[in-house]
C-alpha cells in the first residue's frame, strides 16, 4: 500500500502554473477549480490528491500537516516564516516583483531624503518593514487584506508596497513605482516530518517538479 500525498494549492495562477509540473511527474487532476467546487481534487493517481486553500493559506496546511506539500509564493513564505518546512525549489512560476509605488504626483525621493515619515498601506507588513529598516526610512506601516492601489488615491497613505506584473494596475490608478524591493516567484514547501514518513515517493515528486522548472 502506498501513502497517500496531499499538495496544497492555490486556485488561479498558481494552480494553472503547477499543472506542467504535475504533468511531468506523470500527474493529472481530475477537476477543474474554475468550474468545481470540490475542496479535494482527485488526480489520476490515486495515492495524490491536491486540496485548494487561499494562497495565504498555503504555509499555514503545510506547515501543520494538514498537506504533505505545496506551492506558495516567495512574498506568502516570508510573511508567514518557513518553520517546519523544508523549501527544496524554486519553481520559477507566478513571477511578479515586490515593488514601492507612489501617486505620481508624491515626490517620494525628496520625502526619503529629506527624512520624513512616510506612511505605506500594505498586506505585506514584514517585507515592508524589513525593506525600510535597511534603507533606514522611517515609515508608519498600515496592514490592508487587497486593493492596496486604492490608499494613496483616497489620502490613506503616501505609497504602498505590492506585487507588480505587467504594471497595468499601478497604471490604471495613476500610481508610479519608484523602488523594486525583490522578485517573486513561487516555491515548493514540504512539511518535514512528511519528507522523513514518506521520503520516496516525495523525492520521487519533488525531482520531477525539478526536472520541469521553466526557464
Ligand atoms: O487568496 P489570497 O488573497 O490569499 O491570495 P491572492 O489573491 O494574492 O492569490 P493570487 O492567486 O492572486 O496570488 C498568488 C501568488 O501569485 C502571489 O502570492 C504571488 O506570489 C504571485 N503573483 C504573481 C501575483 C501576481 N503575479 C500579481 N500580479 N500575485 C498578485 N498579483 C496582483 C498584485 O497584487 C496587483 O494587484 O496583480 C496586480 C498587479 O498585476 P499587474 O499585472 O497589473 O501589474
Ligand atoms: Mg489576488
Amino acid at each position: 500500500m502506498s501513502a497517500t500525498i496531499t499538495l496544497a494549492l492555490s486556485k488561479g495562477r498558481i494552480f494553472e502554473e503547477t499543472l506542467p509540473l504535475l504533468k511531468a511527474a506523470g500527474i493529472e487532476v481530475l477537476e477543474d477549480p474554475e468550474t468545481s467546487r470540490k475542496l479535494i481534487l482527485a488526480t489520476n493517481k490515486p495515492e495524490v490528491r491536491v486540496v485548494l486553500v487561499r494562497a495565504s493559506d498555503v504555509p499555514t496546511y503545510v506547515q501543520y500537516g494538514g498537506a504533505d506539500l505545496g506551492v506558495a509564493g516567495r512574498d506568502v513564505l516570508i510573511e508567514h516564516g518557513v518553520a517546519g518546512m523544508y523549501v527544496p525549489l524554486d519553481l520559477n512560476i507566478a513571477r511578479c516583483r515586490m515593488s514601492v509605488a507612489v501617486r505620481d504626483d508624491f515626490d517620494y525621493a525628496t520625502a526619503v531624503q529629506q527624512g520624513s515619515r512616510i506612511r505605506v498601506a500594505t498586506k505585506y507588513t514584514e517585507i515592508a518593514r524589513q525593506h525600510f529598516a535597511d534603507k533606514g526610512v522611517h515609515v508608519d506601516l498600515i496592514k490592508l487584506y487587497g486593493s492596496m492601489e486604492l490608499a494613496p488615491l483616497t489620502g490613506l497613505a503616501d505609497a504602498i508596497v505590492d506585487l507588480v506584473s505587467t504594471g497595468g494596475t499601478l497604471r490604471a490608478n495613476r500610481l508610479i513605482e519608484v523602488e523594486r524591493i525583490m522578485d517573486i516567484s513561487s516555491r515548493l514547501v514540504v512539511n518535514q516530518a512528511a519528507l522523513k514518513l514518506k521520503r520516496e515517493p516525495l523525492r520521487r515528486l519533488i525531482d520531477a517538479f525539478a526536472s520541469a522548472i521553466p526557464k
